[in-house]
């Protein structure tokens, strides 16, 4: 099924100058970016994005961690790419995640870990909604779907 996910580098995959190697993956993989931006997330809107874990003991650290510099956030479009993406991300724990996924490749502490991505369709929608308005998010066709998806 094709579907949209929320994916954001957060300030250290940008500062460590690694968004265009993280992006360039899911660009082979297949995958379709329709809406990106760099900006410095306010200290309202990482609550709001990570409301779920606001009694968690990290908190804190996890808000200052994702306001500390610009991140980079995208709307990525695909087949069961809320899942796929997930995947290629890793575990959360980078140095629990395998090698080849994004965090098991790259970075090394739960606290900075790189890169945010949607665990599912609920929480999709209200990512991209938080960071993005209908207007910023582009539809197109890659010419090479019909190569990529059996029934583009
Ligand atoms: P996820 O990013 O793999 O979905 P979540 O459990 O949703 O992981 O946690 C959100 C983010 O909070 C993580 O990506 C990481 O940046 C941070 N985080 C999670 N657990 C810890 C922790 O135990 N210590 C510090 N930061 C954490
Ligand atoms: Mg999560």
């Amino acid at each position: 099924m094709r579907e949209q996910s929320f994916v954001m580098l957060k300030p250290d995959a940008v500062k460590r100058r690694l968004a265009g190697e993280v992006l360039s993956r899911f660009e082979k993989r297949g995958l379709k970016i329709v809406a990106a931006k760099m900006m410095v997330i306010s200290p309202e809107l990482a609550k709001k994005h990570y409301a779920e874990h606001a009694e968690k003991p990290f908190f804190k650290d996890l808000v200052s961690y994702i306001t500390s510099g610009p991140v980079l956030a995208m709307v990525i479009e695909g087949g069961d790419c809320i899942s796929l993406i997930r995947k290629m991300v890793g575990a959360t724990n980078p140095s629990e995640a395998d090698m080849g996924t994004i965090r098991g490749d790259y970075a090394i502490e739960t606290g900075r870990n790189m890169i945010h991505a949607s665990d599912s369709t609920e929480s999709a929608a209200r990512e991209i909604s938080l960071f993005f308005k209908d207007s910023e998010i582009c539809q197109y066709t890659l010419p090479d779907e019909e190569i990529i998806y059996e029934e583009p």
